[in-house]
């Protein structure tokens, strides 16, 4: 039963800057993960490792980027009968200058290893496997060219499996996006719709075959939820099935931590590591809400510290708290400091407001106010 090991989206060579000071041991770590694919495909001896678009985060990786992917699929097509049919992406895409171009002679001779779109080969076929692989790729960043419209499944071929970089159901704004219609997609004669662009894993329905994104094996951005997979393919006379194989070696933990009560850095740290608990290979996206007291020692930047160490990255919380006065706080506060004027001119426009929204407003803007006053960093 001929396999497809299904990837995009890698992104090597991306800056990761979000990661601050694990910017580049992530960007050792796409190396790594694209290295596991190569072993994986040997291991599981699959007929092709496709990789549909974004490989390279950008046209100008650094020439050890590109030297690395090469030895990579050398080491596999020396160890193995597979093939790899890579089509470049929107951040690759093909075109003069692009990476695949500048390096078009080295691609071409490792064997079983082919770009879709160079020289004009739009079809890969796999012989062993009874397989045609097809894609004509994006030669821009941006485009509003249906690259599945001019590809046509292989008569001869037992199997055929279309590879497309763009957007299915586009963002409304953005018709440049590479579409892809779901018309398109159920289009006959198509065994597998390999598809790219997307990071997190998508099964889109409708069509006649599996029409699926991977989305990046391994994390690119903090907002992906659901990244971190790659798609096994195994195509049969019976139909195709597709299984989600989790590769990724880290994964983004997002969660929101009530500060309510806490009465210093200490006290939400643990609320931190009770909700999340510590993992090198964990990045985590802390939201804080609630209302903390007014005496509380509590700051982020301290927070940071204390976190750092118990996982691979702590991001900048998001930050929604605010600070709760009670009415003895209030009072307590001299009328002499700005902070004890401020309350007071705002308890007094808080009692003349003409009805309940206008007084939770003035109540937020009362509680936010004497958070700047102190010096909290409340707005971020
Ligand atoms: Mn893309």
């Amino acid at each position: 039963m001929p396999t497809i090991l299904h990837t995009a989206d890698i992104h090597l060579g991306a800056p990761l800057g979000w990661l601050g000071d694990r910017a580049s041991d992530q960007r050792d770590q796409l190396r790594l993960t694209f290295r596991a694919l190569i072993d994986m495909t040997r291991e599981e001896d699959a007929d092709c490792l496709l990789i549909a678009g974004d490989l390279f985060d950008s046209n100008r990786p650094p020439a050890s980027e590109v030297r690395s992917v090469m030895r990579e699929l050398a080491r596999l097509t020396d160890a193995s009968e597979a093939h790899v049919v890579i089509l470049p992406g929107s951040h690759d895409h093909l075109g003069e200058g692009s990476v695949y171009e500048c390096y078009a002679n080295e691609f071409q001779q490792i064997d079983r290893v082919s770009v879709l779109g160079l020289g004009g080969v739009t079809t890969v076929r796999v012989p062993r496997a009874g397989l045609a692989i097809h894609g004509a790729p994006p030669t821009s960043n941006r485009s509003s060219e249906h690259q599945m419209r001019s590809l046509r499944p292989d008569p001869e071929s037992n199997y055929n499996v279309a590879a497309l970089h763009g957007s299915v159901d586009l963002v409304p704004g953005a018709p440049d996006d590479h579409p892809i219609s779901r018309e398109e997609l159920s289009a006959p004669g198509w065994s597998y719709v390999a598809l790219g662009h997307w990071h997190s894993w998508k099964e889109i329905d409708g069509g006649d075959a599996p029409a699926v994104y991977p989305g990046a094996p391994e994390i690119v951005a903090p907002d992906q939820a659901g990244s971190g997979y790659i798609a096994r393919v195994a195509l049969s006379r019976d139909g195709t099935r597709v299984t989600q194989v989790a590769v990724a070696a880290r994964q983004v933990a997002e969660t929101s931590i009530d500060v309510a009560g806490a009465q210093d850095t200490i006290e939400v740290a643990r609320r931190v590591r009770s909700t999340v608990p510590p993992a090198d290979d964990t990045i985590l996206r802390i939201s804080l809400t609630g209302l903390i007291p007014l005496d509380s020692s509590f700051d982020v930047r301290v927070l940071l510290e204390e976190l750092k160490g118990d996982y691979f990255q702590v991001l900048p919380p998001k930050q929604s708290y605010h600070v709760r006065l009670t009415d003895a706080d209030m009072d307590a506060l001299p009328e002499r400091l700005v902070i004890g004027r401020y309350v007071r001119l705002m308890r007094a426009s808080i009692e003349k407001a003409e009805d309940a929204g206008e007084r939770d407003e003035l109540e937020a803007a009362l509680q936010l106010g004497v958070a700047l006053l102190q010096g909290k960093d409340v707005l971020s």
